[in-house]
């Protein structure tokens, strides 16, 4: 379909070892680990002095996950875990990327470079521009480039053709600044990175409980009689996870894990903090392990609800919490009605499952009252997402297992604040009240259309309908689908602008002028007028608490967000009713306009500044429903897969390895899946290989179908792995570019980077 570019990391193979799947997680590896990271990337005593910094009470936040600290007890060692240490080594490297740098290497020659390669590159020290026909960013100043910024965008015809991007790690300050510059300017168009991530659940979780955030605290790990842990994998992504899952253990709790993938951290843990226990078996983790098919899982839990339907029928009272449907919630005769006009025998083969796997789960989920369900990218990346969460959410229902000690929805999310972002605001659809509110408390017109949301920003630069792309943070083109059509996008811009703090592939596929604005890091010390400063952050259970680095910052030439936000708002606004230096010279002044405009932040300064932070308002937490277009908690009837593969057909879902953030590649080892020294891997079931007449680490290219649209990329090796028939899976983002654009999650607009469809064929060596 398109021709392959630089815009997709080079096709180089970099000499792959299999190697034994380890037996448990965690434990003395994953500090080897972690501390060899540390050394190479800062030297020992710096990152060593970080790492007892990280998730203190008064340190910095690992910008790593989003997972919260503990509320009380904070471990001896330090809080944090062996990516959370490789998300810092990456941040606070020795590596500098200075001006000279850029003048030696063209944007050519750092496109042939993997991922891997430029990230390691190190921290760019100076703001960078890059002008019309040339190769060679040069170097400019900060008034050079909020110029640059403000003549492109007041240039444009209407403010909706720029789109200002954002990906999770802006605190709130700079967040909250930056929405407000957006919508001064005159435009709602503020994509996040949520829109790829969580953005099914926050739809599902809006329209049935009220509320788009999860309803759990860390301490209900304590309390659960059972904890479901579904399209997701903590051993990886969520490490400090796995302790709050051992607790539930240790109190008698059992887990369920359903995933195509046996996850080595799901199976078994050795806590890192106990160094007594390393030396142990390690703790067993999963009681029932539901091997489902990519995809399966509405199939799985409708047949749940069917079986839960079922006993509750021949021993009424057993299984459903009566009191609570007919008080809380709303519609559950239409789903008995619509679970009747399913059998199970449609549903099981798109399970992979045995019925009787499926019952013992559902004796878990009826003899058990306090029940937590966990996920996030296995369920949140399909067309049917938001029906996949809205289904988890029929079962916590029917069980009365929500807004109370020990059970609730725990979507576990990415980016350490994504979900801060969007409460101050980055978001297409704001609601009218946020808007309201802006407009009281800064006195100007906010626009009222809905803006892009990252789908439609792509389509729309595309079209050439949008000519200026701004990203806060992240890695635009490595992280959104369909890399190629992606990059004609982007390369149809007038100027792209990426603040960044380390160099990755967005700098390279650019518009036909592109700025890099380094800023500063979570781990550093930020100077303003006033003195230094503090910012602060939510994490995945609601919990607003501030940040604050204590490293020199690596280049002198660095700003904040905060104060690159308020240098381009200042230069592009020519009336603006905000006085953006003195926010600036001191964050809480930005607090207090958070507290002005935002519910939940009452005393935002003094509540920031007690140890441990605050809680935001959780109507579903708190038992209570009426924020939902009925008043209640809504039951909801959801669609199973819809997909039909013909026989040479796979679904590949596109996964991250152990070694990675995202798009920034710590190393080359995915340790827990056995894959050493290589990234560009297809796994596979042993019968299909032979099926294909595939070997172990035979060479194939693979081609994704979508409509009559074929997509393809080469160079994949072959690896053999307890996956079930029919499903492959891949790594993000090598194999982005197989992501149709217009394969989405139905609502949520979400791509659907956990299904596509692909057929693979064998290359010569
Ligand atoms: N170290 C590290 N930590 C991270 C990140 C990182 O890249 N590295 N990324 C951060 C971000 S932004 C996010 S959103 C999270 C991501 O955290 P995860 O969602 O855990 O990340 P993925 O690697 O996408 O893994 C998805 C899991 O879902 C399973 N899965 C895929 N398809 C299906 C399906 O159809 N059904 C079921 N039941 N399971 C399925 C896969 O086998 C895999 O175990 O982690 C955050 N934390
Ligand atoms: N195929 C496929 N695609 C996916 C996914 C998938 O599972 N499969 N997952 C999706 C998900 S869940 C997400 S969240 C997105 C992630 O999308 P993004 O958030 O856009 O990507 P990241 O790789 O996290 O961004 C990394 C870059 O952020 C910059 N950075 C790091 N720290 C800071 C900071 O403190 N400030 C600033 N300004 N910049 C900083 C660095 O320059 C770094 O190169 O990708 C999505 N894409
Ligand atoms: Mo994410």
């Amino acid at each position: 379909m398109f021709k392959k570019t630089d815009a997709q990391p080079p096709e180089k193979l970099t000499g792959i070892e299999l190697s034994e799947i380890p037996e448990t997680s965690v434990g003395p590896k994953a500090i080897k680990s972690a501390l060899s990271h540390i050394q190479k990337e800062t030297g020992m005593a710096r990152g060593i002095s970080l790492l007892k910094k990280m998730n203190q009470k008064d340190g910095f936040d690992c910008p790593g996950c989003a997972w919260p600290d503990p509320d009380e007890k904070r471990a001896f060692l330090a809080e944090y875990c062996e990516n959370g240490a490789k998300a810092i080594a990456e941040e606070a490297t020795k590596n500098l990327i200075t001006p000279l740098f850029f003048s030696t290497y063209s944007v050519e020659k750092l496109g042939k470079l993997s991922d891997y390669e430029l990230g390691k590159k190190g921290r760019i020290t100076n703001p960078m521009y890059l002008p019309e026909g040339s190769q060679y960013y040069k170097e400019i100043t900060w008034q050079e480039a909020f110029k640059i910024v403000a003549d492109e965008l007041n240039s444009l015809n209407s403010p909706d053709e720029a789109i200002f991007y954002t990906s999770g790690r802006t605190s709130n300050e700079a967040a909250f600044l930056y929405q407000l510059f957006v919508r001064q300017f005159g435009t709602n168009n503020l994509p996040d990175c949520s829109n790829m991530c969580h953005e099914s659940s926050g739809v599902a979780l809006t329209e049935t409980l009220g509320i788009g955030k999860g309803s759990v605290t860390l301490d209900d790990f304590n309390h659960a009689d059972l904890v479901m842990v579904i399209g997701q994998n903590p051993g990886t992504n969520h490490p400090r996870m796995l302790s709050a899952l051992s607790e539930t253990k240790k109190n008698g709790g059992k887990i369920i894990s359903i995933n195509p993938l046996p996850e080595v951290g799901l199976k078994n843990f050795t806590d890192p903090q106990k160094p007594l226990q390393w030396f142990g078996k390690g703790q067993d983790i999963t009681d029932l392990f539901l091997q489902v098919k990519i995809n399966g899982d509405v199939a799985l839990l409708k047949i749940i609800l069917k079986l839960m339907k079922e006993r509750e029928e021949k021993n009424p009272g057993s299984v459903f919490n009566h009191q609570f449907i007919n008080e809380k919630t709303n519609g559950i005769e239409k789903l008995l009605d619509d679970l009747d006009t399913y059998t199970i025998a449609y549903l099981l083969p798109q399970t992979g499952l045995k019925l009787s796997e499926i019952e013992k789960a559902v004796d878990l989920i009826v003899n058990n009252k306090n029940i937590i369900i966990c996920w996030a990218m296995g369920l949140t990346q399909h067309k049917n997402a938001v029906d996949n969460i809205r289904e988890l959410v029929n079962i916590l229902l029917l069980k009365g297992s929500i807004g109370k000690k020990g059970a609730g929805t725990c979507p576990v999310r990415g980016h350490s604040n994504v979900q801060g972002d969007r409460t101050m605001g980055i978001w297409e659809k704001p609601k009218h009240e946020f808007l309201d509110a802006l407009e009281n408390e800064f006195n100007f017109k906010a626009p009222r259309k809905h803006g892009y949301d990252v789908v439609n920003a792509i389509e729309a630069m595309y079209d050439k309908k949008a000519k200026v792309f701004f990203g806060m943070g992240g890695n635009f083109i490595s992280a959104t689908p369909d890399t190629e059509y992606t990059a004609k996008a982007l390369r149809n811009c007038n100027l792209t602008v990426h603040v960044s703090t380390k160099l990755n592939r967005s700098h390279l596929v650019h518009g036909k002028k592109a700025l890099i604005l380094p800023c500063l890091g979570r781990s550093e010390q930020d100077f303003q007028v006033s003195g230094e400063q503090f910012v602060s952050v939510e994490n995945s259970m609601g919990v607003v608490h501030s940040s604050k680095g204590h490293l020199k910052p690596c280049s002198e030439k660095l700003l904040s967000e905060v104060t690159i936000v308020a240098g381009v708002a200042k230069t592009t606004l020519k009336h603006s009713s905000v006085n953006w230096v003195e926010l600036v010279s001191n964050y809480d002044l930005i607090r207090d306009k958070i507290e002005a405009t935002i519910p939940g932040f009452e005393n935002y300064n003094e509540r920031v500044r007690q140890k441990g932070g605050f809680y935001l308002p959780n109507n579903a937490r708190d038992n209570n429903f009426t924020p939902t277009t009925t008043g209640k908690a809504n039951f909801s009837i959801n669609k199973p897969s819809e997909i039909e593969l013909e026989d040479n057909q796979y679904l590949m879902m596109t996964i991250r390895t152990h070694d990675q953030y995202n798009t920034t590649i710590y190393g080359l080892n995915d340790r827990y899946r056995g894959v050493l020294n290589e990234r560009r891997v297809i796994f596979m079931n042993k019968e299909d290989m032979a099926k294909e007449g595939l070997e172990k680490l035979d060479l194939v290219n693979i081609y994704s179908h979508f409509k009559d649209e074929v997509r393809i990329v080469s160079g994949f090796l072959v690896v053999p792995y307890d996956i079930p028939k029919q499903c492959t899976a891949t790594y993000f983002p090598e194999a982005n570019a197989l992501v149709p654009i217009k394969s989405k999650a139905d609502i949520s607009n979400t791509p659907t980077s956990k299904t596509v469809i692909v057929t693979v064929k064998k290359v010569k060596k």
